[in-house]
């Protein structure tokens, strides 16, 4: 353990050297869910800041409930919502507006759901940014709606193994907007299996996030229709003014091995993550602007 941390600490000494000389994938959002079980919101230990309202149903858990089961560990809890809802039942999610670069040009959202009820195809939705990006659980499977690309929808991805209640499911979504095919990856994994391609989808449709965005986590992208019931926890997006936004297999998959074992304090969580993934991604021009 102490080698892997060790080793760990090289390459976030590696990653800061990168981050002073080029700039790289940002964490722009970063919700882990491990405040006090009364909490009315949320930290968003990303580099945007603030944090997120939590309304309706939604709530933070009780301790142990996170994804790594660890001690001080807990989860957004929207288990007491009817899975995908219809906006006259009561619902509930986490909202937060934020304003991102213009320059966006690639991104990835990360998160790790725990379904509490079958089944999963009720238009249920476990993330949304007004009015772009949609991922939510269609009659036909995970569907990408405007996924950083001008509010089309995007072909289906299959459910396939992803609809197991009780389960812990990790899921990657990358956008690419600068390629013009083959640029939607989904990636899924879980708690004892590593992250794996799911699906490649095109859209040529380019553009990504507009400057400001009202987020909405496990419910739709404007109130809390159509929510999500379970659990849902560490929800991240990454992204950045090249391609470098949608990271790749090995980036991922180190990201889901870090949320089994590690629960920091938020302001570290997010230092580190930054380090990690900037020492994964293979580095090409410099990118974004914060403000
Ligand atoms: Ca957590
Ligand atoms: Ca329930």
């Amino acid at each position: 353990m102490k080698n892997k941390m060790s080793h760990t600490l090289v390459i976030a000494a590696l990653g800061f050297t990168l981050l002073a000389t080029t700039n790289h994938a940002q964490t722009l959002v970063e919700y882990r869910f491990n405040d006090a079980v009364a909490a009315t919101s949320t930290i968003n230990s990303g580099s945007a800041g603030g944090s997120a309202s939590l309304s309706g149903a939604a709530v933070i858990s009780a301790d142990t409930l996170g994804v790594s089961g660890l001690v001080g560990d807990r989860a957004l809890d929207n288990s007491a919502v009817q899975m995908g809802a219809s906006p006259s039942d009561p619902g509930g999610r986490a909202s937060q507006s934020l304003t991102f670069s213009s320059g966006i040009q690639s991104g990835t959202f990360v998160l790790w759901f725990n379904a509490d009820s079958n089944p999963l195809g009720t238009n249920a939705r476990l993330i949304g940014d007004s009015p772009r990006q949609q991922v939510l659980f269609a009659e036909t499977g995970l569907q990408i709606q405007g996924f950083g690309l001008g509010g089309v929808t995007a072909p289906t991805a299959s459910i396939g193994s992803l609809d197991d209640p009780g389960e812990w499911v990790f899921l990657a979504i990358t956008f690419d907007a600068i390629a013009t095919s083959n640029n939607i990856n989904v990636y899924s994994g879980s708690t004892t299996g590593a992250v794996s391609l799911i699906s490649t989808l095109s859209d040529a449709t380019q553009g990504a996030f507009t400057s400001t965005e009202n987020l909405n986590i496990a419910s739709s992208a404007s109130d809390t229709f159509r929510p999500f019931e379970g659990f849902l926890d560490n929800v991240r997006i990454y992204a950045a003014e090249d391609a470098s936004g949608a990271l790749g297999l090995g980036a991922l998959e180190s990201i889901r091995q870090y949320d089994l074992v590690t629960v920091p304090e938020p302001s570290a969580a997010a230092v580190i993550m930054g380090l990690l993934v900037s020492a994964v991604i293979f580095q090409r021009r410099p990118v974004m602007s914060r403000r």
